[in-house]
């Protein structure tokens, strides 16, 4: 851990470490629970229309015992309460039949669906010294703490209200206001920070599932330019599915779970420096300006140690960052440590979301035991089942899903072109669907022993230099009493990317505004985008993040003109613009990513799903489309590598672990490029970013826009 971190709040304690012996080794009773599914809201007839209310609420599930008192406290999350739309009225009946779980819903749609919901904002208002960007220019109502909703994975359109129509679809420029945290302020026009809509109560979304999307996991969140952080470390998200598994997996087993991973900080009384100086922080408070700094990285207390949570650390980096007797919880489905008992034959398919707002889990799946790995199958990334024929190279499997897992081999007799991996990487809003059975050394699939158990556990990842070092622990317990099942692998079939027009719903192509041809044209033929991941000023401590451009034409040159320096999200103007094609036919474009950070970045594109292209086979023209018979998998976001330069020193001490577009150009260093081939198929307005949320709301951020013909 560097301590380079120049836009993670700093944290000085300002207390004595007197109490630093204090060491809590209680287990909640609670750890030991089965893991549970989350609620589930399913359409019928087409249709599945909500009420959720965003509210603040202790999280029973979680005993934060503090250090001087022996009254455990449940903390308070901020929670969406889910019930199917009353016929009048925003609240909720205070029955079996609504929800209110910080664990998270699950939104059960098929293809061809169409989602309703009803957001009321009922957050509460927040410490203006404790809301990081609420002193920037035109961020001043985030302390009112306004919130929106975004669907990540679904490829819908980013809709607006019209004349006729006044819901919104998956929509990011949108405010929605707690009316009890007073009347938003006007913020100045143009701002570099606008946000666009603002709304107050309550608004009304509605989601479009074409017909033709691909069955899957995806997941909401709420949207906030500067507070998305906040929102979603406190608890904000959930899980939508499309179609069954059996729409991908050939005999899928019946046991079918739905992990949804999130974490929290939860602080022990003191007086914390902020940005903004001196704060107050009581017994069981969540920290949602989350931040790294916060336990000792490596897991070393043993089998009992670190289940569920770690401890807060002393101040051992030299940030003035102390956290001893805070702790910082990792739930499955909201629970501290589950344990998930494996039962049938046919083992688990197991749906896993990432809905941390900043923190990259690399999960594997010890065998308690022997220790070692047990090997898991890969179904799907991101949501999708993954294409991979037989007699694909492993490496070439790395490769295009950019080292997101390390595989091992399918035992003998498996299906051909079935993908077993020993760990998983999954970056903020990551989703993987793995088969779980248990299996021996050599990856078989195999009658357990008794008595067999393994640990789901967090391991150390590298996220570069300038990276945060997360903390490992144990996530949860399995215990395996299943009879042997008769086969190695499932059957996985390729999903195919919608390709036509029915991506383009007529409202969404009445919404799209005529395009400026002049401002707006088609990429030419054989060029690429080129996106660079930098900071601001790397000079300078306080810099904000941003994102640069460049076209680059068939020969590998820069396009004269069109160059821009790394600059923070503007959301009144696009980085981008593009036409669809002929009769709103999607375009395919080629784009190449360049990570000038020497840490790890997480791209993320709203409205669509691409596929990464091995570098080396850009040769100076546009992307050919995968081949017939060809490995393929979609992601809808991808880790980019670190940066490396011959002045490490100078990058890591003078320039915030920073490299700049011209240190890149002339080689002082060195990027790994991901290019990707992305298909856009929605117009309207919307966004791309990393998804290390932190970073998305400190500027890293770029608004594209597709118009229609
Ligand atoms: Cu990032």
């Amino acid at each position: 851990m560097s301590g380079l971190q120049p836009n993670v709040v700093r944290l000085r304690w300002c207390r004595l470490l007197a109490a630093a012996a204090t060491l809590i080794s209680a287990m909640p009773a609670a750890q030991a629970d089965p893991l549970a599914e989350p609620a589930v809201f399913a359409s019928s007839n087409g249709l599945l229309d909500l009420l959720m209310i965003a509210r603040p609420k202790p999280v029973s599930a979680i005993q934060f015992v503090p250090r001087n008192s022996g009254a455990a406290i449940n903390p308070v999350a901020w929670i969406y309460e889910v019930c199917k739309r009353p016929p009048s009225g925003n609240q909720c009946p205070a029955d079996s039949t609504t929800a209110a779980d910080y664990g998270g819903v699950r939104l059960k749609l098929k293809a061809g669906d169409t989602l309703k919901i009803r957001l009321v904002n009922r957050l509460p208002a927040l410490d203006k010294a404790k809301v990081k960007h609420a002193t920037e220019p035109g961020m001043s109502n985030l302390p009112r703490n306004p919130t929106n909703l975004h669907t990540h994975g679904l490829i819908v359109p980013p809709r607006t209200p019209t004349m006729q129509d006044p819901t919104f679809g998956d929509y990011v420029f949108l405010e929605l206001y707690n009316p009890a945290n007073g009347t938003p302020e006007p913020t100045p026009t143009p701002t570099a920070h606008g946000h666009g809509e603002i709304k107050l109560d309550f608004v009304d979304y509605r989601i479009d599932i074409p017909a033709d999307h691909p069955s899957g996991l995806f997941w909401f969140h709420p949207h906030i330019h500067g507070l998305s952080l906040n929102q979603v470390s406190a608890g904000m998200a959930g899980i939508i599915t499309i179609g069954d598994v059996g729409d991908y997996i050939e005999a899928p087993p019946s046991t079918v779970r739905h992990l949804i991973l999130r974490d929290m900080q939860v602080l022990a009384a003191g007086t914390l420096q902020y940005d903004s100086g001196p704060v107050t922080v009581t017994d069981g408070e969540v920290q949602n300006q989350q931040i790294a700094d916060f336990c000792e990285q490596r897991d070393t207390g043993g089998p009992n140690a670190r289940l569920g949570f770690c401890e807060g650390e002393p101040d051992e980096h030299g940030t003035g960052n102390s956290f001893i007797g805070s702790r910082w919880y990792f739930t499955v489905n909201g629970q501290v440590f589950p344990t998930i008992r494996v039962a049938s034959s046919a083992g688990e398919i197991w749906r896993l979301t990432n809905a941390s707002a900043q923190f990259t889990y690399l999960l594997n799946l010890a065998d308690d035991h022997s220790g070692k790995s047990i090997a898991m199958q890969l179904l799907a990334v991101d949501g999708v089942s993954i294409t991979v024929p037989p007699g694909t190279p492993a490496n070439t499997v790395m490769k295009i899903a950019a080292n997101r897992f390390t595989i091992v081999n399918c035992p003998t007799g498996a299906n051909a072109g079935s993908v077993c991996v020993k760990d998983l990487t999954m970056m903020p809003s990551s989703r993987a669907e793995i088969w779980v059975s248990y299996r021996n050394a050599n990856g078989e699939v195999v009658a357990p022993p008794a008595g067999a158990t393994a640990t789901l556990k967090q391991g150390v990842v590298n996220l570069g230099p300038a990276g945060e070092a997360w903390p490992s622990f144990k996530l949860a317990r399995i215990e395996f009493g299943n009879p042997a099942s008769d086969k190695n692998t499932l059957t996985v079939k390729a999903t195919e990317m919608p390709t036509a027009r029915a991506m383009v719903r007529p409202a969404a192509m009445a919404q799209a505004a005529a395009p400026a041809t002049s401002r707006c044209p088609p990429l030419a033929s054989g060029h690429r985008r080129r996106i660079f991941f930098g900071m601001v000023d790397p000079t300078d401590e306080n810099s904000q993040f941003g994102l640069g451009y460049e076209e680059v034409d068939q020969n590998g040159a820069v396009v004269a003109g069109t160059q821009k320096n790394v600059a923070a999200f503007d959301s009144n103007n696009d980085a981008v613009c593009l036409p669809l094609g002929p009769g709103s036919s999607p375009v395919h474009e080629t784009w190449e990513l360049v990570n000038l950070a020497t840490e790890v970045h997480n791209f993320h594109m709203h409205q669509t799903k691409f596929r990464v292209l091995e570098a080396s086979g850009l040769a100076g023209t546009s992307a050919p489309p995968a081949a017939t018979g060809a490995a393929v998998i979609l992601e809808d976001n991808v880790p980019l590598p670190f940066a490396s330069s011959s002045i490490p020193q100078v990058i890591e001490e003078q320039q915030n672990g920073y490299c700049t577009i011209a240190q890149w150009r002339d080689g002082t260093c060195v990027a790994p490029r991901i290019v990707l081939d992305i298909p856009f198929s929605q117009p309207g307005t919307f966004v791309f970013h990393c998804h290390i949320l932190e970073h998305e709301d400190n500027g890293m951020m770029a608004r594209i826009s597709v118009v229609g013909p």
